[in-house]
């Protein structure tokens, strides 16, 4: 059998639980076979300027059954690379956010160094038939790199984040090279079957690619296969953390805290796609034109911190301090206060019981490639009085979750309608919809994803090198 071969931006200790969808979802793909993660360690080498991290080396652990390799980066890197293309032009571009992408040419040579070192120090750990599984947005370029130094392996590469549409695409200088890029590898995975489109329209348009089927593009003498593979979450283990002693806790304590209320929650990174002000004048909306649901209805919002080096993020911040204070200020009482507003984490393990005690969760970004908690939230419902998702069209997850309440985030108003709509669901449909929403993660979960995809990439069929 194939060793897998797993690349992300940052790896994570696959012993330890991990946090976010992408370390879930790569550790759950190596747990399964064993074989390389393989990324940055999070560190700068100290010495700063490039020349430092460029020639020191990989540094290799084995943990269980998986080997770490991770390397250092450069302050110079860092900075061009992660901060710099990754952050401030492709997740804003990617996100449909032009206005806030900043194409300074230094970014894109520090992408370009950073994934031709990643390259390089992959390389020497290889076997010919390793199957490599490069994830997101930070290494477009990998497969095109390892390929330059003779790799012929099978190389998947997996977009978390949504892909935009062709005209959008090519607002991005370097657009060309990248899409090249992605020709490079054997199977390029995309969330939804709107990004598929996407992909093949850009393909199309901007690179005469010819389109033999649905799933095969042709370009720059290569075939590539595409496909959706909607990511999933691990349902058991969600349902098995809900019915743990910290899960119930957290739960009992809530429903103890908030015995009078009705809870909303958000639960998400501090990111300016997630449409969390959005989300703030439409609870202000309820409150306005539901007066039932003053004195009851409280919003607790978490929002981790994010990739606060970032300018955008602090602006987000700011906005977010400022709207909540007013909602609060407008509309507090005595002895209720209607947003708790908390900008930190939650331990993993309390989540599900925050999750269950909720009566209902407003997942409304503006774009996302999926959208990990709305799954999280149906999982870790009680099925006999189950609360209600209340879901943004642009989320990849979207596509799959149709018996959630549909929205659409800029409007206001038709937001506000459907929180009250789901806070006042009778119990039969509350359960009917449930009912449909977890057959339906259970379904499509994080084996179904990780066992799909390389399934696909095993039996792609491979054609010439670039
Ligand atoms: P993210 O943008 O990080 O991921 P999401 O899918 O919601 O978004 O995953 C976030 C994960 O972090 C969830 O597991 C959630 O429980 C956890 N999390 C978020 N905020 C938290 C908080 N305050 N405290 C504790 N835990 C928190 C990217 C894409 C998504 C895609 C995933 C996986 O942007 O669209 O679904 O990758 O592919």
């Amino acid at each position: 059998m194939s060793r897998l071969v797993v690349v992300s931006n940052r790896t994570a200790d696959p012993r330890k639980p991990a946090a976010g969808g992408l370390a879930v979802a790569v550790k759950e793909s190596l747990q399964q076979t064993g074989g390389v993660w393989f990324g940055w360690s999070g560190r700068l080498a100290e010495d700063a300027g490039s020349e430092a991290a460029h020639t020191a080396g990989t540094h290799v652990q084995p943990v269980g059954n998986v080997t770490l390799a991770t390397l250092d980066l450069s302050r110079e890197d860092y900075e061009t690379y992660y901060l710099g293309y990754a952050n401030d032009v492709l997740w804003p571009v990617f996100h449909y956010r032009l206005d806030l992408a900043n194409f300074d040419t230094r970014f894109a040579a520090g992408y370009r160094r950073v994934n031709q070192l990643f390259a390089q120090k992959l390389l020497p750990l290889l076997k010919p038939d390793d199957l490599i599984w490069v994830h997101d947005y930070h290494l477009i370029p990998l497969a095109a790199e390892l390929r330059a130094l003779g790799v012929g392996n099978r190389i998947g590469f997996f977009l978390h984040i949504p892909m935009p549409p062709p005209l959008i695409m090519a607002a991005i200088p370097e657009h060309e090279w990248l899409m090249r890029s992605l020709f490079a590898y054997d199977l390029a995975g995309f969330q939804s079957q709107a990004d598929v489109t996407h992909f093949s329209h850009y393909a199309e348009a901007e690179a005469h690619a010819e389109v033999p089927s649905p799933e095969r593009l042709r370009a720059f003498n290569r075939t590539l296969r595409v496909g959706a593979y909607p990511i999933g979450i691990d349902v058991d283990e969600f349902v098995r953390l809900a019915h743990a002693k910290e899960g119930l806790d957290m739960f009992g304590w809530m429903r103890e805290e908030y015995a009078r209320r009705q809870l909303l929650l958000g639960v998400d990174r501090l990111d300016y796609s997630k449409g969390l002000p959005q989300r703030l004048y439409a609870f202000r909306e309820l409150l306005a034109r539901y007066p039932e649901t003053r004195n009851s209805a409280t919003l607790i919002q978490i929002a981790s911190p994010s990739r606060e080096d970032v300018g955008a993020y602090d602006e987000l911040r700011r906005q977010m301090d400022s709207l909540c204070g007013a909602i609060n200020g407008d509309y507090g009482e005595l002895d209720w206060m209607p947003v708790r507003y908390i900008h930190r984490n939650v331990a993993r393990r309390r989540l599900p019981g925050l999750y269950r005690a909720s009566r209902v969760a407003l997942v409304t970004p503006l774009r996302d490639g999926m959208n990990l908690v709305a799954k999280e939230f149906i999982a870790a419902q009680d099925p006999a009085d189950p609360g209600m998702l209340v879901l943004s069209r642009f989320a990849g997850a979207a596509e799959q979750l149709k018996e959630a309440l549909m929205v659409n985030p800029y409007d206001t108003q038709g937001t506000a309608q459907a929180i009250q709509r789901a806070l006042t669901m009778p119990l039969e449909e509350r359960i009917s919809r449930h009912e449909a929403l977890l057959s339906r993660i259970r379904k499509l979960d994080v084996h179904w994803w990780c066992s799909t995809f390389l399934q696909a990439l095993k039996h792609v069929e491979q054609d010439m090198p670039l």
